[in-house]
């Protein structure tokens, strides 16, 4: 593969994910017209579409999958249950936030039972999509389902979150931050970086480096996002700064102070970027992905 620009790889996955998208989210129901448009309204706001690029990207570098093929709805479904992420998220009984990237959140657009319901149907629709992801064999299409699902619940995303948003129960120590960090924002990207392998039925050292990769990949992720939290304006990040503090968050700043934020962020960088090495990416937009995560302000 040629040497590729980090910028322009991502606009075009963009485009087909943005694309795909528009497909998945039409129905010629008009009783739940309005649930969909509630949905286009937060998957079409403006997000950078990582999670789908990063599938993308090891698709094609690992097994040589071609990005228009069976993949990208696969690559759908995670977008889908990452949006599904942020609109709950974002609702009072969460992080109680009106802004995401820049706009009214969904349940401030249109009200809190849409919000809910938006995110409940969009990941249902994930699971519809992926199971439909064509040119795979049923083994390896469960194991990419099963490895997604353990990502998003109690096993990922949503046990994050429940610490997260429960921390008074917990102890503010080092084993409780990784958990959540690895759990709430890691598990996503982590298995984005492993599904593609398992739906081309990759043998197992490279799922392994996939996994080291997205692991380490999505801490750094979610420490850059605690440093950006105190060290940018609402303006930039597009929504409300310094909310961490203000909701006493347990992050890598708040534990550790900022200075040690930023050395822990370039530990996983250095991290993610020698197992790029080790998995011989012929392109550079891993390692310029890695840096990216590394560097983002917002
Ligand atoms: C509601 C079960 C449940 C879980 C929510 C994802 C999450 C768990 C909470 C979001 C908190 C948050 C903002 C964490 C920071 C990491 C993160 C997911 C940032 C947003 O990801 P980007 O930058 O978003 O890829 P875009 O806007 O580009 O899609």
């Amino acid at each position: 593969m040629a040497k590729r620009n980090l910028e322009s790889f991502l606009a075009q996955k963009k485009s087909l994910v943005d694309g795909e998208l528009s497909k998945i989210l039409s129905t010629g129901d008009k009783f739940v017209s309005p649930l969909y448009e509630a949905m286009l309204y937060s998957v079409k706001a403006g997000g950078k579409r990582l999670r789908p690029a990063i599938m993308l990207l090891v698709g094609e570098e690992i097994c040589g999958l071609k990005p228009r093929g069976g993949l990208l709805k696969a690559a759908c479904s995670v977008e889908m249950i990452h949006t599904y992420s942020l609109i709950h998220d974002d609702l009072p009984a969460m992080d109680d936030d009106d802004f995401r990237r820049g706009q009214p959140t969904l349940h401030k657009k249109y009200d809190e039972a849409t919000a809910i319901l938006a995110g409940d149907s969009l990941f249902s629709l994930a699971i519809e999509t992926f199971l439909s992801s064509k040119g795979f064999n049923d083994n390896d299409l469960l194991a990419g389902l099963k490895c997604l699902m353990n990502s998003v619940g109690t096993g990922g995303m949503v046990a994050g979150q429940f610490v997260d948003t429960k921390n008074s129960m917990y102890k503010r120590d080092r084993k409780t931050l990784e958990y959540i960090h690895t759990k709430k924002t890691a598990a996503l990207i982590r298995a984005s970086f492993v599904i593609p392998a398992l739906l081309c039925g990759e043998e197992s050292k490279k799922t392994g480096l996939l996994s080291t990769l997205g692991e380490s990949a999505g801490l750094l992720f979610q420490i850059v996002d605690d440093i950006i939290d105190v060290t940018q304006s609402s303006k930039t990040l597009g929504k409300t700064a310094g909310k961490d503090a203000a909701q006493n968050k347990l992050t890598y700043v708040s534990l550790y102070g900022l200075a040690a934020a930023k050395r822990m962020a370039e530990e996983e960088a250095v991290k993610s970027l020698e197992t790029c090495e080790k998995l011989g990416f012929a392109s550079t937009v891993a390692f310029e992905l890695i840096d990216y995560f590394h560097k983002r302000i917002k």
